[in-house]
C-alpha cells in the first residue's frame, strides 16, 4: 500500500481499501499512491541511411507507419510509433539516417536526429548487419557512449548477414559504445521479441504515455503526403530521388470517394517532365500506386489529384523547408 496523504473533504480514496486505524483525523481523508506496475518510454531508433530503421518500426507495430525504400536517405524527419502490450508502451521515434549535414535540408535532417536523442529512454542504434561496422559521426558516437547502458544495438538483416559479419559488428558495439548487440531481422522478425524485452527492461516505471490504442501521433494529411513520396522513390529511384517532396494541399474527408489534392515538389523543369512522363503515362501509374497504399491508410477509395510543381533549390531555402514541414535549426552542423 502506498504513502497517505492528507486532503480535503472532496478527494475520495483511489481504492476502497481502509488506511491505517487511527489515520482518519476529522474532516481530513486520504489519498492512496497506488505502485505504478506500468512502463512507458520514447525509445529513438538511429543509425546510417539504408539500415533498416523505418522497417524495423513497421514490423514492431505490425503496420506500415514508416516509409521504407531501397533508396538512402528515406526518412526526412521524426516518425512516432506507439506500441502498447501488456503492461509496456514503447513510443518508437523513427530518424532520418545519419547524414553528413550538407544542405539545408540533411540540417534538418541531423536536428531530428540531436532532438531524439536526448528525449529517448531508450535507444536502439540499428546496424546493416551484412555491411562493416558503421560509421558513426563522432558526436553521435560520443552521445552513445554518453548514455551506455540506455543503448541496445540491433543487429538488422540478421536474415542476409553471416555470423562472422554479425560477432564484428557486435564486438565493435561492446568495444566502442559498451551497449550489447541483438541479432534481428525486420524482414523475417526474428530476434524481435528479445529485442522489445531488452528495451522493455530500459524503460522507467511509468503510467502510458498515450492511450493504449493509438498509435500514431502524425496526422493522416502527413501519411499520405509520405505514401505519395514512398511511390515516388519506388518508380523514379535514379532520377529525382532527394529532389522529391510532397504537400497535401487538400483533403476531403466527406466525399466519397475522399478526396485529396497533393502537389509533388521537384527543382527542376527537366525532373517534372518525367515525373508527368510522355502524355502523362508515368503520373498515371504514379497516381495508380499511390492511391492503392493511401487506399489501405484511409479504408475507403480516394481521388488522388496529383499536381507535380517545379520549385528550384528547395532543399537549401530555409522558408520552403518550413512552408513544406521540416524543421530546420541553423545551430546543427
Ligand atoms: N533483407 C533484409 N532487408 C531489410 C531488412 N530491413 C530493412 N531491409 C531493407 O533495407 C532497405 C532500407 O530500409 P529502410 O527501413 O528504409 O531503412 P532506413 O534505415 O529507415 O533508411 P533511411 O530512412 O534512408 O535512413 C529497404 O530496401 C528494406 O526493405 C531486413 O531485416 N532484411
Ligand atoms: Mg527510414
Amino acid at each position: 500500500m502506498g504513502e497517505y496523504v492528507a486532503a480535503g473533504p472532496f478527494v475520495k480514496p483511489l481504492r476502497g481499501s481502509l488506511p491505517p486505524r487511527g489515520f482518519f483525523f476529522a474532516h481530513k481523508f486520504y489519498v492512496a499512491h497506488e505502485t505504478v506496475e506500468t512502463r512507458a518510454g520514447y525509445v529513438a531508433l538511429i543509425g546510417l541511411p539504408n539500415a533498416g530503421k523505418s522497417s524495423l518500426l513497421n514490423r514492431m507495430l505490425g503496420q506500415k507507419l514508416s516509409i521504407v525504400s531501397r533508396t538512402a536517405q528515406t526518412t526526412r524527419e521524426r516518425v512516432l510509433g506507439i506500441d502498447t502490450r501488456g503492461s509496456a508502451q514503447l513510443v518508437f521515434v523513427d530518424t532520418p539516417g545519419l547524414v553528413e549535414a550538407g544542405h539545408l535540408l540533411h540540417q534538418s535532417m541531423r536536428h531530428s536526429v540531436a532532438q531524439a536523442l536526448p528525449d529517448a529512454d531508450a535507444i536502439v542504434l540499428v546496424v546493416d548487419a551484412t555491411g562493416s561496422v558503421p560509421a558513426l559521426p563522432p558526436d553521435t558516437l560520443e552521445a552513445l557512449q554518453a548514455r551506455g547502458k540506455d543503448v541496445v544495438i540491433a543487429l538488422n538483416k540478421s536474415d542476409l548477414a553471416t555470423g562472422d559479419e554479425m560477432d564484428e559488428v557486435a564486438a565493435w558495439g561492446c568495444e566502442m559504445v559498451g551497449a550489447e548487440s541483438i541479432a534481428v531481422s525486420a524482414r523475417t522478425g526474428a530476434g524481435l521479441n528479445t529485442l522489445r524485452a531488452e528495451i522493455e527492461v530500459r524503460l522507467p516505471r511509468s503510467p502510458f504515455l498515450y492511450p493504449a490504442d493509438e498509435v500514431a501521433t502524425q496526422s493522416v494529411r502527413f501519411f499520405v503526403a509520405e505514401l505519395i513520396r514512398e511511390s515516388v522513390l519506388e518508380l523514379y529511384a535514379r532520377e529525382v530521388p532527394h529532389s522529391v517532396a510532397v504537400k497535401v494541399d487538400e483533403f476531403r474527408e466527406a466525399s466519397t470517394p475522399i478526396y485529396i489534392r497533393a502537389s509533388i515538389f521537384v527543382e527542376r523543369a527537366s525532373q517534372k517532365q518525367i515525373v508527368i512522363g510522355t502524355a502523362g503515362v508515368a503520373i498515371k501509374r504514379l497516381g495508380a500506386r499511390a492511391r492503392h497504399k493511401v487506399e489501405a491508410l484511409v479504408g475507403g477509395p480516394c481521388y488522388l489529384d496529383l499536381w507535380v510543381k517545379v520549385l528550384p533549390k528547395w532543399r537549401k531555402d530555409p522558408e520552403l523547408l518550413r512552408r513544406m514541414g521540416y524543421v530546420t535549426s541553423p545551430t546543427v552542423d
